[in-house]
């Protein structure tokens, strides 16, 4: 976890706005998004996460649209970051990634590793979602990839005190998300874009997607998992990078 990314300027982050055609304008819609400490402690997570169907937790919380394949973007951008200087994901990409994996940690039974192709022979989904880039782009794509929960069930389940899970990446990005956002089904570790692997630009060789909230909590270039109690530890504290910095996009903040 990169303590101080001090040197993420806001200007490199938003770069790259330009040389985009067919995209459709629109805002992010957060009238649902609720900041993680609004909605804490409505539920134990242990409750949460054995719930077998989480129909009860899930029962105030819609899936967002699915769409037709027909209506995918063509050519989805690649925004913000597109390429990690990290020395270690440079390798791993020169190899197409047959040695990246991913660390599985903290507050679970079984902290693991999982190489791509351990995940890809977890069961996926696919979705074909709208990604609203708080930036003031949107676009239509269909991704398959492991949903979080299969993943910690994987790792042989979240501990009692589990409050969040922490995603760390290879480009100094990270964030974490309450047990609403990691138990919805549409939550899910993308190895695919479009029936192809996730290309670079678009963090390769997973990403998450988070399909009720803005682009940038979309991580891509995914390096661990990390289960906590609490963000406190994380970063600068407040449990994302956007938030260490005060850049909060959605509404209210
Ligand atoms: N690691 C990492 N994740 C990231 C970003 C980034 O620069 N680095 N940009 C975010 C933003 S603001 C958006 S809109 C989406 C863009 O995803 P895309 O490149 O697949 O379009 O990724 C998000 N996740
Ligand atoms: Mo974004």
């Amino acid at each position: 976890m990169n303590k101080k990314t001090g040197t993420l300027s806001r200007r490199k982050f938003i770069a790259g706005a330009g040389a985009m055609s067919g995209i459709l304008l629109t805002g992010c819609d957060t009238d649902i998004y609720t900041p993680p400490a609004i909605r804490s402690g409505l539920m134990g997570v242990s409750d949460v996460l054995t719930m077998a169907s989480q129909r009860l937790l899930m029962s105030g919380q819609g899936l967002v649209k699915e769409f037709e394949t027909s209506d995918i973007t063509k050519d989805f951008p690649a925004w913000g970051g597109t390429n990690p200087e990290d020395e270690n994901y440079q390798r791993l990409a020169s190899t197409g990634f047959t040695d990246w994996s991913l660390s599985v940690g903290g507050l679970v039974n079984r902290p693991s590793s999982f190489s791509l192709l351990d995940l890809k022979r977890l069961p996926p989904r696919t979705q074909t979602t709208m990604h609203i880039c708080e930036q003031g782009w949107s676009a239509i794509a269909q991704w398959t990839g492991v949903p979080l929960t299969t993943l910690l069930e994987a790792a042989g389940g979240v501990k009692q005190e589990a409050r969040y899970v922490v995603i760390d990446t290879y480009d100094g990005w990270y964030d974490a998300y309450d047990m609403f956002d990691v138990v919805h089904p549409q939550t899910i570790l993308a190895y695919g874009l479009n029936g192809k692997d996730v290309p670079q630009g678009n963090g390769a060789p997973i990403r998450l997607r988070v399909e009720r909230h803005c682009g940038y909590r979309n991580l891509k270039f995914l390096k661990s998992v990390q289960v906590v109690a609490s963000v406190e530890d994380i970063g600068l504290g407040k449990g994302g990078l956007l938030s260490d910095y005060n850049w909060h996009w959605y509404a209210g903040a």
